[in-house]
Formats: structure tokens, C-alpha cells, sequence
């Protein structure tokens, strides 16, 4: 099994602000900043592994992207591991996504999907902000490398930073299903489960 990062190796967190996000692109950071551990990352259900992008070349856009394809063996081994059947490359940046404006809004919409969103960085960076168990955002820094997984019905949400661009593989178990269910969904049978599984209390056996 390729082993997920160390700690030291994970990309930066810190809780936002309460209140709304007027600056999305923005660090957001508390005043001062209240950063989150790794062991807080892994409780909510993050995965995360570090892996060269520089090292190997992908296309700026590829839809889909073959992911037998796969020349880094870090990635196929993750692929095989995993069951990573569809990839996709895209570059979200002013140039090379149309309607870029209203896609980065729509990103930022706060929403779970109804399977795990697993994003590899290849290039530039973005925020990846996750609600943590006390329903505070939690806001992530990716940057080229990362290859983060979010779990099935996690609230959660994801931006460019000040640097507009970002050249990401996103990955699929199965036929692609992108469909955001915005908040709330509560009712889903996706969130039930991530509160099951993730945010209940363990109930241990007496
Ligand atoms: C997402 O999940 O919001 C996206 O796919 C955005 C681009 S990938 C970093
Ligand atoms: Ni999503």
C-alpha cells in the first residue's frame, strides 16, 4: 500500500474567520492564526499523499485523461490501490477556462458530492476549505504535489488563491459524477453516512 504523507509533508490548514467570506481568494487566516493539525485533517476523513509533478509531464487540459496512462508509479500504484478508473486534467486560470468568473463562484458554493473527490496538483495552488466538527471552516493550501482525497458527503468547497491559476488532475472510481448537492442536504444518504462514520461520538461497547 503507497503510505499517505507524514505529517511535516501536508499541505498548511488554519480555521477562517467566522462570518462570511467577503475575499475568497484570500488567506483568511484568524487574527492571530489558529492552524489545523493533521491528526484533525485524518479525523475528519482527509487522505492526502505527496507525489512530483514536476517530474512528469501532463497536459493542461485533458478531458478525459487516460489514467493507464500514468508514467509517475506513485500514481499508478495509487490508481491500481485504489480503483481509480477515469481522470481528467484541467487548468482553471482567466486564459484556458471559459466563463471563469462564474465557474470559480460556483466552486465556492458550500456542497458534498456522493462519492470521494480525489484532486492530484500539477501546478499552481488553491484553497480546498472542509467544514470540521464544530462546523467551522477549515481552509486547506494545495499546491502542486498534493494529491488530497475528500471524503463522500463532507461539506466543503474550493477556490484559486491570488494567483488565479490552478493545473489539477481530478480522479474517479467509475463513471464521473461531478454533481454538487449544495447545503443543505442533510437528508442525503451521502451526509448521513459522513456523520455516521465521521462526526457522531464512537460509541464503545460496555
Ligand atoms: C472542484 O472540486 O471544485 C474542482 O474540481 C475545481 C477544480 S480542481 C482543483
Ligand atoms: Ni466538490
Amino acid at each position: 500500500m503507497l503510505e499517505q504523507a507524514p505529517d511535516t509533508e501536508w499541505p498548511e490548514a488554519w480555521l477562517m474567520p467566522d462570518g462570511e467570506c467577503s475575499d475568497q481568494k484570500g488567506l483568511n487566516q484568524r487574527e492571530p492564526n489558529v492552524a489545523v493539525t493533521v491528526e484533525e485533517l485524518k479525523d475528519l476523513g482527509i487522505c492526502y499523499w505527496k507525489l512530483d509533478a514536476t517530474a512528469y509531464e501532463y497536459p493542461a487540459l485533458a478531458v478525459p485523461w487516460n489514467p493507464s496512462d500514468a508514467v509517475d508509479p506513485k500514481l499508478s500504484q495509487l490508481r491500481d490501490e485504489r480503483g481509480y478508473s477515469y481522470a481528467d486534467i484541467i487548468t482553471v486560470h482567466p486564459d484556458t477556462l471559459p466563463e471563469y468568473d462564474t465557474k470559480v463562484k460556483a466552486f465556492f458554493e458550500e456542497h458534498i458530492h456522493d462519492a470521494e473527490e480525489i484532486r492530484y496538483i500539477l501546478g499552481g495552488s488553491g484553497f480546498f476549505d472542509v467544514r470540521n466538527k464544530s462546523d467551522q471552516w477549515v481552509r486547506i493550501h494545495v499546491k502542486a504535489g498534493d494529491l488530497m482525497t475528500l471524503p463522500e458527503g463532507i461539506y466543503h468547497r474550493f477556490t484559486v488563491d491570488e494567483n488565479d491559476r490552478i493545473h489539477a488532475m481530478r480522479l474517479f472510481i467509475g463513471q464521473p459524477v461531478w454533481t454538487p448537492f449544495n447545503r443543505p442536504c442533510e437528508e442525503h444518504e451521502s451526509r448521513v453516512k459522513y456523520i455516521r462514520e465521521y462526526l457522531e461520538e464512537k460509541k464503545v461497547d460496555a
